[in-house]
């Protein structure tokens, strides 16, 4: 029997994707990690009344039912979803947040339009640098505080897809049916679901989603003062064998996962004496842009004993993944090589 998700927390919703269900390309929509900050579960939302809504600094304010979106040209793309705080509890001093393990990220092909298509049936003025998205759930707290998040103009113009399918279903009421916001490469916070709103801004939207948290800052900063989180950053997870397994000598295939936003994955290393020597692991599996990459090393695994397994992967752009992750006070980002790797014992 294959694992449920596992639930950090139920009211919201945050749920990650167990470890075998990261060993395929596709992850299903069943078990894709569930990451919410608010209710949504009570949100009846009716395509008939639904709209979106486009404001600001456009030429024409729009608004588009579902079936106006659907005679846009369609497109399918692939994109590695992960959230920010994934792998957060890996970290070696702690970072408030979700405890994330690996299972925070998960790759899934998406039906829906260009954002580009959507702006330019509204029309860009003078002045346009921001763009940000408004999600229908439920507002938190006694102050209303909105899922809001916006993206700077080039990215919406360049890679961002509003979706309405995840991998040939209809976008489930979790992942934010109808529509959702997917900044291809970048991480979950960039990719409001439930949206219905676009306002296109002279500069960065300034609320609590944009400028209290999703930022890399210092414990004692100002969250302002760190830069928001934006592409994921170079990482590889190992998703077999799993952490303190135990297995007979022989040849024992380490297989995992590595994806890096925007790039590709140029290579990935694989070191079973806890980083002093490096091996090169096959890539396998489909390679497309914005999509994660698999690869499997077979080790050969002759003498009983405990063993540090650890993955290195290389973007295209020539950036290696760091050895550690930067530490910042919401354990935004750990892709460090060491919080990664995985012991297991070799039976003598
Ligand atoms: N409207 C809305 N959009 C949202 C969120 C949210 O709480 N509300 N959470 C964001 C975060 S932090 C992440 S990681 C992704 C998670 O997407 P998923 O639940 O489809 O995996 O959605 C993003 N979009
Ligand atoms: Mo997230």
């Amino acid at each position: 029997m294959k694992k449920k998700m596992r639930v950090m927390t139920e009211r919201p919703l945050n749920a990650e994707t167990p470890i075998e269900h990261l060993r395929t390309w596709i992850t299903a929509n069943a078990v894709f990690f569930k990451r919410n900050q608010g209710q949504f579960k009570d949100l009846s939302i009716d395509l008939t009344d639904w709209k979106l809504d486009v404001a600001g600094l456009v030429k024409k304010k729009i608004n588009l039912p579902f079936e106006e979106i659907i005679r846009l040209p369609k497109v399918e793309v692939a994109d590695t979803l992960e959230c920010s705080g994934n792998s957060r509890s890996l970290l070696k001093h702690k970072a408030s947040g979700n405890p994330w393990t690996i299972g925070g990220v998960g790759n899934a092909v998406w039906g829906g339009i260009w954002l580009k298509d959507v702006l330019a049936l509204a029309g860009l003025k003078d002045g346009a640098r921001h763009v940000s998205f408004e999600g229908l759930d439920k507002p938190l707290g006694k102050a209303g505080i909105k899922f809001i998040r916006s993206i700077p103009i080039d990215k919406a113009m360049s890679s961002t897809l509003l979706a309405y399918e995840m991998n040939g279903e209809p976008l489930p009421l979790e992942h934010g049916y109808p529509l959702r916001a997917l900044a291809l490469g970048w991480t979950g916070a960039n990719c409001v679901k439930w949206m219905h709103r676009i306002e296109v801004l002279d500069k960065p939207y300034e609320g609590f989603f944009m400028d209290k948290v999703y930022r890399v800052f210092q414990k004692g900063e100002d969250p302002k003062s760190g830069e928001v989180v934006k592409d994921i950053q170079i990482k590889s997870i190992i998703v077999e064998p799993e952490k303190d397994q135990v297995l007979s000598a022989g040849i024992v295939p380490v297989r995992g996962a590595a994806y890096a936003g925007e790039a590709g994955i140029e290579k990935v290393e694989v070191s079973v004496d806890r980083g002093k020597t490096w091996q090169a692991a096959r890539l396998v599996g489909p390679e497309q842009p914005y999509a994660w990459r698999h690869f499997e090393f077979l080790w050969e695994a002759t003498t009983g004993g405990d063993y540090t397994i650890m993955a290195r992967a290389t973007d295209t752009n020539g950036r290696p993944q760091p050895e550690t992750a930067l530490w910042n006070a919401l354990g935004y980002g750990n892709n460090g090589v060491r919080e990664h790797a995985v012991t297991v014992r070799i039976k003598d």
